[in-house]
């Protein structure tokens, strides 16, 4: 079969001076020693080569993290988002425009215009990135938030950069990964959250640009609202109450609304609830109590988003800078189904000790209509809300939906094409790639932009592609299914089968840009296998389970790992759990059992253990605990209390008047050979609420 891979240059509507085919060919065949290669541009380094003829724009691009299709209101949500709802409203959004699926491919195709493999992965060994294309022509260049990519920003063209370089982080207390321009940054003890601090340096580092007299380019990329949960109390505040109904009322609702604004057609089939979820009606009280206030929490996340998003746009509307300024929203990845802790009840996860997990039932709500989630390549995992703002630059209709599909590899192609910036033909110690991209000016111009290279789609196993108005897509290298997009836009109607002749045409354009455009490994093309259906992840939750382990990934907490509800017998300790009470014999000195709290959130002290008791031996009992993670048992804070082991049943009550938060337990009821029965051990909060209760019978709510 003779395969041919439409190149960019079949592009018959690709304007002004930027031209990839040009910029491709020179790139393919010329060495550093053309260019003076910089890596670092400061701001005396930067000179301004190129003549332009009108004011260049400033730009923005804006990423969020793990932020759903329809997690904005002007995308179907009942968020609040007023402040991107306006820039939607003014601006134009797209209803196909996609990410990678996965946090640092997104980051590296966005800032490169390449597929990530073919940048040469986190090392963007084979790229350039739009923070040197746009400095090298003259712009003042910054960053704040989540960088999540070998070595720093600041390697990679950043004049400015603020946030940090890991994936993720706690909002409240943030992570040792911090850097201020180059050097490690302390995150403050209180007071600080991610997504304000942000646009708190952003703001810091726009006055620095105005005072270069530069154009200037900032990218945002918010960490939220990707895990771990964080709210801050009155966002937090605004929310409660309001996802009590559960996820099959918001998630019908959205669908709705998308269609009213015209976002989708109104003949549309939203995916139906998967076979993995139950329906919201049929869950235990616990569940939905902990599942509402799961999503009471992402909505605050993503409102704070807004609000972060409101203060930056306000700023350059006060410095008269909002007219002529680019400004691009996008979603790095679908909603997150990766159920990574243990369920936290009654708690609100408003400050740094207490966290949330995402929430498999909530991501396919926030990712309608469509299937799937983060890192698969259904529509799911890889449609992002995009927004565009540039009334000096737009000549589409205020509020214009364009329903052609994008992708992220096309922001670098386009920043260089409105900012008149070549891409450079050589870097010191990269070898460049072609980028992949398109410049999307022509939509902006209101053209269609008349792509005609297919979409390439992968992350890890997970693969895709889309070509016109057809996609093949293959979840976890299980076997390809094929979708007409034009008409099923919510992938529900695989005809694999009725048309094997034009997938195996896709899956052989896949398997040859795998090749020849990724550079990628045959591990990554590698054949696939049949399919396991329904499709099923591991840590998507399990809602067969108690409030005990929520999926088989052990909870991690500072490279700790171990079930969070274990309770470790101590030496001459025999346990059996017997309906939930905890049947203890002890066969010599120094008994006891020991519970292990370093893999799970915690809300802090002080604490109530209680407990019934029956047996052990007359004298001490005693409970140690320990509030950081360096000290081991039986170092720590002592109790004593008193056991009467006359073979009735006794109620014990301990406080624990620590306020920080505890690590672990150690409980002692007996010396010597003996035995003893304990029900109900159950950890109350400050509050009285139930913590944790251990060895819980299954049906207990
Ligand atoms: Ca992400």
């Amino acid at each position: 079969m003779g395969l041919k891979i439409p190149q960019p240059n079949e592009n018959p509507n690709m304007r002004g001076r930027y031209r990839p085919w040009r910029v491709a060919m020179v790139i393919m065949s010329t060495t550093c020693a053309l260019l003076p290669c910089r890596r670092v541009l400061t701001d005396d380094q930067v000179t301004t080569s190129v003549e332009s003829t009108g004011k260049r724009p400033n730009v923005v691009v804006i990423l969020t993290d793990d932020l759903g299709f329809s997690d904005l209101g002007c995308y179907g949500s009942e968020i609040e988002t007023p402040h991107l709802d306006a820039l939607a409203s003014d601006g134009l959004r797209f209803s196909q425009f996609y990410n990678t699926a996965k946090c640092h491919s997104s980051r590296v195709s966005l800032l490169t215009g390449q597929y990530c493999i073919a940048a040469g992965d986190t090392a963007m060994s084979h790229a350039v990135t739009s923070a040197e294309v746009l400095g090298n022509g003259g712009y003042f260049t910054a960053m704040t938030g989540k960088w999540h990519l070998k070595r720093e920003p600041t390697d990679f063209g950043f004049n400015r950069y603020f946030g940090h370089l890991s994936g993720a982080c706690n909002f409240f207390k943030g992570d040792k990964t911090f850097r201020l321009n180059g050097d490690g940054w302390q995150v403050p003890d209180s007071g600080f959250y991610t997504t304000v601090a942000n646009v708190d340096f952003s703001l810091k580092f726009l006055k620095d640009a105005r005072n270069s007299g530069k154009p200037w380019y900032l990218y945002v990329a918010f960490n939220a609202p990707h895990a771990p949960l964080h709210a801050l109390p009155a966002d937090y505040a605004k929310y409660k109450g309001k996802y009590d109904e559960g996820w099959d009322v918001v998630r019908a609702a959205r669908v709705a609304k998308q269609k009213n604004i015209g976002l989708l057609p109104k003949d549309l089939k939203a995916s139906p609830r998967p076979e993995h979820l139950p329906a919201w009606k049929t869950m235990e009280t616990w569940r939905q109590r902990y599942e509402a206030n799961r999503m009471t929490t992402l909505a605050a996340m993503i409102d704070r988003v807004d609000q972060e998003v409101g203060r930056l746009v306000e700023d350059l509307r006060a410095n008269g800078e909002l007219d002529n300024t680019l400004i691009l929203f996008v979603s790095d990845n679908g909603a997150c189904p990766y159920d990574r802790r243990k369920p936290l009840l009654d708690v609100e996860p408003t400050n740094g000790d207490i966290a949330l997990a995402d929430s498999t039932g909530w991501s396919w709500a926030r990712n309608s209509p469509f299937r799937y989630y983060k890192q698969n390549q259904f529509e799911g995992g890889i449609a992002t809300p995009a927004i565009v703002h540039w009334p000096a630059g737009l000549k589409t209709a205020s509020g214009e939906i364009v329903h052609e599909p994008a992708h992220l590899i096309d922001v670098l192609p386009t920043l260089a094409d409105i900012a008149r910036c070549e891409i450079p033909q050589s870097w010191s110690d990269r070898q460049l790639r072609p980028v992949s991209g398109v410049s999307l000016k022509p939509v902006f111009d209101g053209d269609s932009l008349g792509r005609r290279t297919p979409i390439h789609l992968l992350f890890s196993d997970d693969r895709g592609l889309r070509d016109g108005e057809w996609k093949a897509v293959s979840f976890r290298r299980e076997a390809w299914e094929l979708y007409n997009i034009a008409k099923d836009r919510t992938e529900l109607n695989n005809l694999a089968e009725a048309e094997p002749e034009r997938l195996q045409k896709m899956i052989d354009t896949w398997t040859e840009m795998t090749k020849t455009v990724l550079h990628a490994s045959p591990k990554s093309y590698a054949t696939t296998i049949d399919a396991k259906l329904p499709h099923r992840h591991q840590e998507w939750t399990n809602f067969d389970g108690g409030p005990g382990p929520a999926s088989g990934k052990p909870n991690r907490l500072k490279g700790r790992r171990g079930p969070a509800n274990r309770i470790r017998a101590r030496k001459n300790t025999k346990l059996t759990i017997v309906d939930g009470e905890l049947r203890l014999e002890f066969s010599g000195d120094d008994p006891g059992i020991a519970m292990d709290l370093r893999g799970r959130d915690m809300p802090v002290g002080p604490y109530r253990l209680t407990f019934r008791l029956q047996g052990g031996t007359k004298g001490g009992g005693e409970l140690f605990y320990t509030t950081d993670l360096k000290t081991i048992l039986p170092k720590g804070e002592r109790i004593e209390f008193s056991v009467d082991a006359d073979g009735k049943w006794h109620d014990i009550d301990l406080r624990l008047p620590t306020k920080q938060r505890i690590y672990q337990l150690r409980l002692d009821v007996g010396e010597g050979v003996s035995k003893a029965i304990v029900s109900g051990l159950t950890l109350l909060d400050s509050a009285g609420k139930r913590v944790i209760t251990w060895a819980q019978p299954k049906n207990d709510k």
